[in-house]
């Protein structure tokens, strides 16, 4: 069995991104255990007697803290926070980008949601997607699962039974397949869009769509298709977020040998002009990538 350290000490990332990247995949833990304690159960109130909190405001703050007390961040954007953070104590560089909980409203009814991660070195949070470091989420599904890059190809681990991450499997390749699944509703959708998506059922694309984004695009990774959040008629940016969403998951598709586009080009090549920018996304195989784009363009 090869541990997510084993793992990292073959790649060839320094000592300290090591470390926050181990620090990050193993907040997994308090946030799964978090579903349980913050579940409303009937007839109940928490320790304190207060209303819980929301899970994903929760998880901000716990990963900011831990991320703050870790002194291994200089700067973090969160999609739950409006400015970017900054740490004066840091002993490094890296600036992360992260989504604490994403697709938190499916908490509610017990499917599967994600913690998505990225994490750049020297520039700040500010950078194009193709200069990250790493870039990770966990999901928590039956498994909590840590799909991982450092830019060396996609690792998939899982959490066992002690608590450890322990490698599922390494050198993870996405290939072409017919998943689909496309957020927004149909009468908001471009006529670009529509198109694009009645050519591809009728080439045989097979719906598959929960409302998470991260558990959306793991069952694109291993079965291949595409996961898109369009530009719509009365938003052309489309609702998902470049940095805490589109660039971390880009990332790890490109390492897989899949792609990202916005619809016209590679999203991984964009400059993000602030934080909470969004983007029109089209993310999974490479070759429907390719084909959406050509659609799209007609
Ligand atoms: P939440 O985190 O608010 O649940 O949003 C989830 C999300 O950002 C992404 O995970 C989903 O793919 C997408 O939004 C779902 O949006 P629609 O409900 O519009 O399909």
């Amino acid at each position: 069995m090869i541990s997510l350290r084993e793992y990292l000490d073959t790649t060839r990332c320094e000592e300290p991104l090591k470390d926050l990247i181990e620090l990050i995949a193993y907040q997994a833990i308090p946030i799964r255990e978090a579903f349980l304690s913050n579940q409303a159960y009937a007839a109940s109130l928490n320790a304190s007697g207060e209303q819980q909190a929301a899970l994903d405001t929760w998880s901000d703050r716990h990963l900011t803290n831990v991320l703050q007390e870790s002194k291994l961040v200089a700067e973090l954007a969160s999609e739950e926070q409006p400015d970017v953070v900054r740490f004066p104590g840091a002993t490094t560089n890296y600036a992360v980008v992260m989504d604490p909980l994403d697709g938190s409203s499916l908490i509610q009814v017990n499917l599967a949601v994600g913690t998505i991660v990225g994490i750049f070195g020297e520039g700040g949070v500010l950078q194009k997607g193709e200069r990250l470091r790493a870039a990770m989420y966990m999901l928590y599904g039956p498994m909590t699962v840590l799909t991982i890059t450092v830019g060396e190809g996609v690792c998939l681990f899982a959490l066992n039974e002690a608590r450890q991450y322990v490698l599922l499997s390494g050198g993870v390749r996405m290939p072409e397949g017919n998943l689909y699944g496309s957020g927004g509703i149909r009468p908001d959708w471009t006529e670009a869009h529509t198109a694009c998506i009645g050519q591809i059922e009728g080439e045989g694309a097979k719906l598959r769509y929960s409302g998470s984004f991260v558990a959306d695009f793991h069952q694109i990774l291993k079965y291949g298709g595409v996961y898109c959040y369009p530009a719509l008629k009365k938003k052309e940016e489309g609702k998902l977020r470049l940095l805490f969403e589109a660039i971390p998951i880009g990332f790890i598709a490109a390492q897989a040998g899949g792609a990202i586009s916005n619809g016209r080009g590679d999203i991984l090549a964009i400059e993000p002009t602030a934080v909470h920018q969004r983007t029109p996304i089209y993310v999974g195989s490479s070759g429907l990538i390719r084909h959406i784009e050509d659609l799209l363009a007609r």
